[in-house]
């Protein structure tokens, strides 16, 4: 899978060389190409904003730089989809994730200041699809760490990227629960024991016991999830 990201802070991205994602890309899974907006303001301050018409508070990025690096990237591989990180976007779950991790072809569009001249998203629309998404309901910075978390949450459904695919099958939000609790050595740990069950080896017990300490825990901590 290749992933573009555009954004004025490029070095956000550098922990992308890390972990399992940067092994990924080591082994040539995900081709991540970060690219600076600046690099496409063409004006005597390279300013990538200005102030917004119709007034209020903050700056909004100017359409000019985005439009140049839209087609830079659009020239070179068509029909991409444009994920642009918004407060104001559809909320990101693990079914957009599992919906993205099967495209070729991801570009995230990093915004600061108060967001994007919005004839941007209305332009990236004729070069490729596009979703505005949101991670939840607050607000960050800008799109990087946004861009960060769902990077990660993509790469990860990519084949090759997770070891065992197993471990993809039982985690929160994948069955519409939130996952099991997990426990290793040593059986008991400050007073603290392991419960009998899972010490016992009758396998369909143990596998009835964690789905109803997942509906538990979902009901507890997460009743929208399960009113749907
Ligand atoms: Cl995607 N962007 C920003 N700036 N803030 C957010 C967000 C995204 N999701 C939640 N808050």
């Amino acid at each position: 899978m290749r992933i573009d990201v555009v954004s004025i802070f490029p070095a956000f991205f550098d922990v992308l060389e890390v972990s399992l994602l940067g092994k990924a890309r080591g082994k040539g899974l995900l081709d991540i190409r970060v690219h600076d907006l600046r690099d496409h303001a063409h004006g005597k301050h390279r300013s990538v904003d200005d102030t917004p018409y119709g007034g209020g508070a903050g700056m909004v990025m100017s359409p000019e730089p985005w439009g140049e690096v839209i087609d830079a990237i659009a020239a070179d591989a068509p029909d991409p989809v444009f994920v642009f990180p918004s407060p104001a976007g559809e909320v990101f779950t693990q079914a957009t994730a599992r919906e993205l991790a099967d495209e070729p072809h991801l570009v995230f569009g990093c915004g600061r200041y108060e967001g994007i001249d919005e004839r941007v998203f209305a332009y990236a629309a004729t070069r490729g699809r596009v979703r505005l998404m949101s991670l939840g309901d607050y607000v960050l910075n800008g799109g990087e760490v946004a861009s960060m978390a769902m990077i990660e949450a993509i790469g990860r459904l990519v084949p090759g990227v997770v070891g065992n695919p197993e471990s993809l099958v039982e985690e929160s939000h994948e069955a519409g629960l939130l996952e099991y609790p997990s426990y290793t050595k040593p059986a008991s740990w400050r007073g603290y024991d392991v419960p009998e069950i899972l010490l016992s080896g009758h396998h369909g017990r143990v596998a009835q016991w964690r789905h109803e300490q997942q509906v538990a825990r979902t009901r507890e901590r997460r009743p929208d999830l399960l009113a749907d």
